[in-house]
């Protein structure tokens, strides 16, 4: 008899430790999901939607109940479910950098992405820069965090940041990977790059080195092009000036400040392999000047070598 009594007593705890159990479950799911019906299978043990992974058993038969052509989960219903976000932020396609207004200062725009690609509202940003570009996720990693603790628009609106504190007159290349809440990080996005306002004071410089193709040149009587690509610290007046090794001046071109050529940033100017006494340029080594012309003073900003070689 008295060892009834106790086995009651243990039925009777075992019974309370279950609704317990039960009612704390409900506490911890009171966020609300909207999920298409047939995603859900009754008693089922996985199933997907556009954007949540339904993992775990569904134990109510509450979840047969279609709510418009929804189901709309919310506390009590399921027990044991577990949703999982698999759909990260879409990429940024549309980055564009801008040297900033003040000194050390780059102006980023692009367009908000979503949550779930295109849908809904990020939580974070990752920025990175590099004196290279960034194309890969590896170069993402590699890159320079830049710390920000930006909250992202809702997808489609535009976003305008100013990022301050970079080295005055680099040239630096950007990338952004958006963030959701589930912490799921969308691809790099594209990678512009600007020149990182300079002081009002600094000189005109070219940063980093002329670079140019091909390094043997055949002009093809004029139908292909030497290009010469620099990039300027601010907009300035500058000429380009070809000379053969000899000092003979054969080519000499301006370039307005503000205009291809002559512009902050990233400038790309080609030479038709056609002197000023409209001859094809003969064979030989040829020296390439880029000049600045301020306020009386010829300065060179940079040079280079070519051959000619047809
Ligand atoms: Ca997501």
């Amino acid at each position: 008899m008295q060892k009834k009594k106790y086995c009651l007593k243990y039925l009777f705890l075992l019974i309370i430790c279950a609704l317990i159990a039960t009612a704390s479950f409900a506490a911890s799911s009171s966020t609300n999901f909207e999920i298409p019906h047939q995603v859900v299978d009754s008693g089922g043990t996985t199933a997907a939607s556009a954007n949540y992974e339904v993992l775990g058993k569904a134990r109510d038969k509450a979840v047969d109940t279609p709510f418009s052509a929804l189901y709309k989960i919310w506390e009590g219903f399921l027990n044991g479910v577990i949703f999982r976000d698999w759909n990260p932020p879409a990429r940024i396609d549309d980055l564009a950098a801008t040297t900033g207004v003040r000194e050390g200062e780059v102006d980023l725009t692009w367009t908000a992405v979503g949550d779930d690609g295109h849908a809904g509202r990020a939580t974070r940003y990752i920025v990175k820069y590099s004196n290279t570009p960034i194309t890969t996720r590896a170069e993402f990693d590699a890159a320079t965090t830049y710390v920000q603790t930006w909250t992202p628009e809702t997808s489609g609106s535009t976003e305008s940041k100013v990022l301050t504190g970079l080295d005055p007159g680099e040239y630096l290349y950007f990338a952004i990977i958006a963030v959701d809440e589930s912490g799921l990080e969308g691809d790099v996005s594209n990678s512009p790059a600007a020149v990182v306002q300079i002081a009002i004071d600094d000189p005109v410089k070219i940063v980093g080195r002329i670079e140019h193709e091909p390094k043997i040149y055949d002009p093809k009587g004029g139908t292909s092009n030497l290009t010469l690509d620099y990039v300027l610290n601010r907009d300035a007046y500058v000429s380009l000036i070809i000379f053969k090794k000899s000092g003979d001046l054969i080519y000499k071109r301006n370039f307005a400040a503000g205009t291809e050529g002559g512009r902050l940033g990233m400038n790309s100017v080609v030479w038709s392999g056609i002197s000023d006494f409209r001859q094809i340029a003969a064979n030989g080594v040829y020296v390439y000047h880029i000049i600045l012309t301020e306020g009386g003073q010829v300065k060179s900003l940079g040079r280079g070598k070519f051959v000619v070689f047809r």
